[in-house]
């Protein structure tokens, strides 16, 4: 379950959020025109932010009239660069308190290291209680060094939340649904990306021996030369290496062919050996992979390198996974990775066979309208488009909780190379933009060289005379900054539809024909007109969402109950063979894009309500006048 916050996180969080208050307040501040920014509205706005937990720190924003062809933004936040774990916290406290009625911000424990696991529920209380609508989970960055997917999910909070009273759909999707969004499941491996270098970053903080000599995370990489990157090294051996440098650009390396000698030799990433043991830089900080823990296909570490000792055995999957098992009414999912643009799907492994046809159907529509709306992205089921993975998440959430999930790869370069001129360029070899050339093209160019480190000479304390150089951390698998806004807005839209398409129970009308005396046929029609069903096929096979439940209330004694097969037609019923007419279980669920209509034969009087309670579609009544 949530946890509500401790006295001790809460004491941090105050101290965080006047922080966060401060910079709240200063850019309503800005955010006014030169004239209003009296020295009298300033000295009040900073009596609000004084005061944390009570005043909004929109208020002094109410009074303005917008300058600009857009209205104000409630909260001016930007979107251009990263964020560590405790910025997400703020603004993710900020949020909270400028939209209270929607937002609640809670932890769902604390990763190895001790940070919180963040998570934010979007909710609209005066639409129904949370746990009869379907609810969407948003997650990124399982992998530490994977970064942009958190900004993604802080933008998606603040993009609802900001336009609930502007745009008529996500008002609709806000109301309709519930979102649980956690920006950082790793949030020890993405301190450690954003604060050191970078290097190593992809796994969580448990400590694991990865060469097996009884000491734990002894040898690192190291930033040797302290310019907070970690380079690669190479060494001059005239004629007798195997690279050289390209003739086109020398920074680039490249392997000399067969029979052919260069005049280097590669020597891996930047570091030492730390331990003495003879070997430089092999037993990082923790040492496994954090999506390979899940309780769906898990395998032992001599079959899936990094999946620990037992499934859930890490505490951030472990805390996700309670979390999801109490809220079952978690339909949709989301898993921001980087990098490749891929909108990726289970199984994980061939050897799990294929899902059902009904299920990659859905999957298949999803994915499709999602190609479209992430222009250089591919759909893929994961073992085929990308690596064979044993004991991934999304194999877990779809398997074991029944939840319909994407893991997308955020960014590739194809968000550079935008136009079909720029595309055959790439394709033909003599192009500066061909191949490995582009990359540093448009390094040069674009962001004017900022993300490459030239190689420069350095004395080794193990190789001697060396040199070091390359990209930094936040080149290759993260976007350049200004490729953010398209980035993050394309994949929450994607996410949006998806959640948009989670089933959605209505009422969808009734009838009632005495047929003599107190004996009534009432016919009671339930609607799901989004694609995805209330329970799919696999998990029914699997048994792991409860059915659904049609149940009746009133002064009635049920005498039979049936599917009606075609409502234009009279016909026979699909009859429903239960004891308990009155709460009737639909263990196949109610199917995407469908309305079923019940029929019941009853001896009653006064009215009689018929509840449809799907775990993940929402729940919904309808009442009927015996007479
Ligand atoms: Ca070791
Ligand atoms: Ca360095
Ligand atoms: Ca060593
Ligand atoms: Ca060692
Ligand atoms: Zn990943």
């Amino acid at each position: 379950m949530t946890t509500t916050i401790d006295s001790g996180a809460l004491q941090r969080m105050r101290a965080r959020l006047r922080t966060a208050l401060v910079g709240g307040a200063l850019t309503a501040v800005a955010n006014l025109p030169a004239a209003a920014a009296t020295p009298a509205l300033a000295a009040v706005t900073a009596l609000a932010a004084a005061s944390a937990f009570t005043a909004a720190p929109v208020a002094a924003q109410d009074q303005m009239t917008g300058v600009g062809s857009d209205p104000e933004h409630r909260l001016d936040m930007t979107w251009d660069r990263w964020l560590d774990h405790e910025e997400i916290g703020e603004r993710m406290q900020l949020m909270a308190r400028t939209w209270p009625n929607f937002l609640t911000l809670s932890s769902l424990g604390d990763s190895y290291g001790g940070r919180e696991l963040w998570m934010m529920t979007i909710h609209n209380p005066d639409t129904g209680p949370a746990e009869e609508k379907a609810a969407m989970w948003i997650e990124a960055n399982i992998h530490g060094n994977e970064i942009q997917g958190a900004e993604v999910s802080l933008y998606t909070i603040w993009y609802l939340m900001e336009n609930y009273d502007r745009i008529a759909n996500v008002k609709r999707m806000v109301d309709e649904r519930v979102f649980y969004i956690v920006p950082t499941i790793n949030p020890d491996g993405r301190d450690y990306f954003l604060h050191g270098a970078g290097s190593g970053a992809r796994t969580g903080h448990v400590p694991v021996d990865s060469d097996g000599d009884g000491l734990f995370d002894e040898d690192p990489a190291n930033d040797l030369n302290r310019n907070g990157v970690i380079e690669q090294i190479r060494k001059y051996v005239p004629g007798e290496g195997n690279y050289r440098e390209d003739p086109r650009d020398p920074r680039l390396m490249v392997p000399v062919g067969p029979g052919e000698t260069g005049d280097w030799i590669l020597l891996g990433f930047e570091g030492i050996d730390d331990d003495g043991d003879g070997l430089v830089n092999e037993d990082p900080v923790g040492g496994y992979d954090p999506n390979r823990n899940w309780g769906s296909d898990w395998q032992p570490n001599y079959i899936q390198g990094g999946s620990m000792n037992y499934p859930f055995e890490l505490p951030e999957s472990r805390a996700i996974n309670d979390f999801m098992m109490a809220n079952p009414h978690i339909a949709g999912l989301q898993s921001y990775h980087n990098t490749g643009g891929m909108i990726l799907r289970g199984p994980g492994a061939a050897w799990q066979g294929t899902y059902p046809r009904a299920d990659i159907r859905v999957y298949d529509e999803l994915g499709e309208q999602g190609e479209r709306m992430l222009p250089y992205y591919n759909y893929y089921v994961i073992w085929r488009g990308l690596y064979t993975v044993h004991g991934g998440s999304i194999d877990w959430q779809n398997d074991g909780l029944g939840i319909v999930g994407f893991s997308n790869e955020l960014w590739n370069g194809g968000q550079y190379f935008n136009s079909p001129l720029l595309q055959s360029q790439q394709a033909d070899d003599d192009s500066p933009i061909a191949g490995q050339y582009g990359r540093l093209y448009f390094d040069d160019f674009l962001e004017f060289g900022d993300q490459y480190v030239e190689w420069a000479p350095f004395d080794h304390p193990q190789y001697g005379e060396v040199e070091m150089g390359g990209w930094k951390k936040t080149s290759g698998r993260v976007n350049p900054r200004f490729l953010s806004m398209e980035l993050f807005h394309r994949n929450m839209a994607f996410t949006l539809w998806h959640a948009d398409q989670m089933p959605l129970m209505q009422p969808a009308g009734t009838s009632v024909e005495r047929v003599s005396g107190d004996v009534y046929r009432v016919r009671v029609a339930f609607r799901n007109d989004r694609l995805i069903p209330t329970i799919t096929v696999r998990a029914q096979q699997n048994a792991v969402v409860r059915p659904d439940i049609v149940s009746v209330d009133g002064n009635v004694e049920i005498i039979t109950a049936g599917w009606v097969e075609n409502v234009h037609v009279d016909g026979p019923l699909d009859r429903i063979d239960q004891t308990e007419l009155d709460r009737i279980l639909v263990r196949s669920g109610h199917p995407g894009r469908t309305t079923r209509t019940i029929e019941y034969l009853v001896r009653g009087s006064g009215s009689m309500t018929v509840e449809y309670d799907a775990v993940k579609g929402g729940t919904v009544r309808q009442t009927v006048q015996l007479r």
